[in-house]
């Protein structure tokens, strides 16, 4: 393909997908946002320098293979050979299980796709999950149980221009999405987040609950809309059922109780409920804060009980929804790279969804491998007994990013072959035995689904350098390596496309309608989108929900206490989050001069009577320990902080992890882990002895 002058595509990082249009200059690629309907012109910071990451000094450009410790520099017939006699061998020895695949939802839809086909077919495993199981599974989980469906948006994104008030709960936008915040301009906000954030700046009423104790506020909110009678008696009657069971647990959570546990006065938990009840347009919102924790699933359920209750999901200008997060977090999750999933957002133990796919690969049904492990689980057993021997990573840094991360690397150094594919040496590819040099964004063709479900044109502005190919080609060379036959494994994204079409039809997230011609010819397509005249579906629910009577699901939840609560040892919580100017765990963005400079080094958000209670000062280096142990970070003195919380972003290497502190505890329905709270203690760094 010839290189283009410019191309009009999107941003490579976060779920708003903000348009752009790329330009190669004589001193290389610009880029300027577009009018796309999300960002409207608006880009971040990340959005703006995001050129850079296509010629990073450190940019992969050979295969790589371990050699006597030392990765060197090999061919790729080299590289993928020595991949295939290793997976062969491993598989011969030990069974198709013994192979793992991590993937990730930065990745194409056409990636997503033939990853898990890849890892069924060629690989025969079960043993495949994502990252997107650190990010949407606990508001998937409570979404397909309330709705019957699970689309982060279920509607579009300038539906909330019209909105008059919008609860977010535990979500940060003005730092994670900011070209969002200039739809939210003209609705006041209720935020909800243990910390004054940017967001939290703009609300007119902010609740700053302790860390793990969401669940127990959105009962506590329920409670007060029962009591204070704004329930919405008529849609609760005709669109939903659960009501009753639902309301039973909500009255024991009193306004006063919540108040005990949470921290959030009274007089803040009526307010908000009163404004939402009495807004024309309202929508609730959740984001990670609520999301990560072992109680995440039933968290989102209590959020959107409250917005059932108040008759908000499913009607125009109101609802709920979750701000999905990577730049493909909601295809990611449909195409089959899920353990339990195979593409359509079918379930995998499934005998129709089964039976439909492997039509689809030409296989029968009972080859297909059952569920697999979550992504932490999977992580969790490399190298034991029972786990893979060997992992293929393709699009995650779970050095960085996954809790317990000693850990989780310790458990990656115990694997007989470690294969990772990316465009930049990340931590965890610095930790590899062979490293793949992969093409991005600006390189590549495919299509990713934002945060409202819309499928969009990635489109390619330029060939990449050395000798990087796509992911695609790296798959099919594998496979055709392993025996299969090459066809199955297309090169061409489109080809790819076509074959996923087919995949999805028929299943909740149907993109049979959908093809490059119509996205190119500039139609606003959203999944579920079942033939090539259907218009896409902007708005579910507006008729009914997904479930077969078409009503809605109150769940009857209730709260229980975080993995960990401080006590003496560890007497302040941890949370965890992002900034503006780093991306997920910086292996993109902590090679951008710009950023880096905006955020040049972990630190650690801490109040000023705390502060002083540790002997800490503002700048200096602190040392923050959990039972699982310690990492080093910079002071920085917050006044709104709660004296009990401490936060932390998580974009750092080394001592700097975040993630050295979090611990293993899982939501038991989606395998969320709790990156939001850990019982930590902190002191002065200098104090301590190293070792
Ligand atoms: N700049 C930037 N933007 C990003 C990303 C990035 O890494 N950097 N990543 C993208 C991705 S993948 C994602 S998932 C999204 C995430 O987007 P957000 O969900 O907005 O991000 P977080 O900072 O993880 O969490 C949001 C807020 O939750 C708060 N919080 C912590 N604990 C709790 C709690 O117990 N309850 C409540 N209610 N709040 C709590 C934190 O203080 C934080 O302000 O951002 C996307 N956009
Ligand atoms: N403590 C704490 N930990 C967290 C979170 C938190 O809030 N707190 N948030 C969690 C969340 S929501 C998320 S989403 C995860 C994200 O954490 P990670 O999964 O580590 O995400 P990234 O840093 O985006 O890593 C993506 C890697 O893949 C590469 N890559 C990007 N695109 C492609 C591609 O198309 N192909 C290939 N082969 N490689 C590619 C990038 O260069 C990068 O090295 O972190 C989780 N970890
Ligand atoms: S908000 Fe997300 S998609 Fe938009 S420019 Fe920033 S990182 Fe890119
Ligand atoms: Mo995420």
């Amino acid at each position: 393909m010839p290189e283009l002058r410019t191309v009009a595509t999107h941003c490579p990082y976060c779920a708003l997908q903000c348009g752009t249009r790329l330009t190669r200059e004589r001193r290389g690629v610009s880029v300027r946002p577009t009018d796309f309907p999300v960002n409207r012109g608006g880009l971040c910071q990340k959005g703006w320098t995001a050129p850079a990451l296509l010629d990073v000094a450190d940019r992969l450009q050979h295969p790589l293979v371990r050699r006597n410790g030392e990765l060197v520099p090999v061919d790729w017939d080299t590289a993928l050979r020595v991949v295939a006699d290793g997976l062969q061998r491993i598989r011969g020895e030990h069974g198709p299980d013994a192979v793992g695949v991590f993937g990730g939802g930065g990745l194409t839809n056409e990636k997503a796709y033939l990853l898990g086909k890849f890892a069924r077919l060629a690989l025969g495993t079960s043993q495949i999950d994502y990252n997107g199981r650190f990010c949407m599974s606990s508001a998937a989980a409570a979404g397909n149980a309330a709705f019957g469906v699970d689309r982060g948006l279920p509607f579009p994104v300038t539906d909330l221009g019209g909105a008059d008030v919008v609860l977010l709960a535990g979500a940060n936008p003005a730092e994670t999405m900011p070209p969002l915040m200039q739809h939210l301009r003209s609705a006041r906000l209720v935020v909800i987040d243990p910390r004054r954030t940017a967001t939290a700046e703009r609300a007119a009423l902010h609740l700053q609950p302790a860390p793990g104790t969401d669940l127990a506020l959105a009962l506590g909110l329920l409670h007060i809309a029962v009591v204070d009678g704004w329930v919405d008696d008529d849609y609760v009657d005709t669109r939903t059922t659960g009501f009753a069971a639902a309301r039973q647990r909500a009255m024991t959570w009193w306004p006063e109780r919540v108040e005990r546990v949470t921290g959030v006065p009274v007089t803040a938990q009526r307010q908000a409920v009163r404004m939402l009840a009495e807004a024309g347009s309202a929508y609730v919102l959740t984001g990670r804060g609520a999301e990560q924790h072992s109680n995440g699933a039933d968290t989102v359920a209590g959020f959107i009980d409250l917005a059932l209750a108040l008759g908000l999901p499913g009607r125009p200008g109101r609802g709920y929804g979750c701000l999905t997060g990577q730049g493909n977090g909601q295809g990611g999750r449909e195409h089959g790279q899920k353990a339990d999933q195979l593409p359509g957002y079918r379930m995998i133990d499934d005998p129709d969804a089964r039976e439909h796919v492997a039509g689809v690969w030409g296989v029968a049904p009972e080859t297909l491998p059952g569920p697999g492990r979550s992504a932490y689980e999977l992580l969790d057993a490399l190298g034991t007994a029972n786990g893979p021997r060997a992992l293929l990573v393709f699009g995650s840094n779970p050095v960085v990013s996954a809790p317990n991360a000693a850990h989780v690397a310790r458990r990656l150094s115990a694997l007989d072959l470690l294969v990772v594919a990316d465009f930049v040496p990340s931590e965890t590819a610095q930790s590899a035995d062979v490293v793949l040099p992969v093409t991005q964004w600006a390189e590549e063709e495919g299509t990713m689904t934002n945060l409202e479900g819309r499928v969009l044109r990635r489109r390619r502005l330029q060939v990449p350098p050395g000798h990087a190919r796509s992911d695609l080609e790296v798959l099919h060379g594998l496979a055709v390596r392993l025996g299969e036959p090459g066809h199955r494994y297309p090169t061409r994204p489109r080809e790819v496309f076509e074959e996923l079409r087919r995949a999805s039809a028929g299943g909740k997230a149907d993109y049979s309608g959908i093809s490059y011609e119509r996205l190119d010819a500039g139609q606003a397509l959203h999944w579920p989108c079942p033939d090539t005249e259907h218009p896409g579906t902007p708005r579910l629910f507006l008729d009914s929900f997904a479930h077969p009577d078409g009503l809605a699901r109150f769940a009857a939840v209730e709260h229980r206490d975080p993995a960990e609560t401080p006590q003496r040892t560890f007497p302040l919580t941890a949370t965890t989050g992002r900034v503006l100017a780093q991306y997920q765990s910086g292996a993109q963005t902590r090679r951008v001069d710009e950023l880096n400079e905006a955020a040049p080094e972990p630190f650690v958000e801490i109040h000023p009577d705390t502060a002083d209670r540790a002997g800490l000062t503002d700048g200096e280096l602190a040392r923050v320990t959990s039972a699982r142990g310690s990492a080093v970070a910079r002071v920085r003195v917050v006044g709104t902080m709660r004296t009990d919380t401490v936060f932390l972003p998580f974009h750092f290497p080394g001592t700097g992890r975040a993630n050295l502190l979090t611990g293993d505890a899982l939501d038991p329905r989606s395998r969320m882990p709790e990156f939001k709270v850990s019982a930590v203690r902190i002191e002065p760094a200098r104090e301590v002895v190293p070792g």
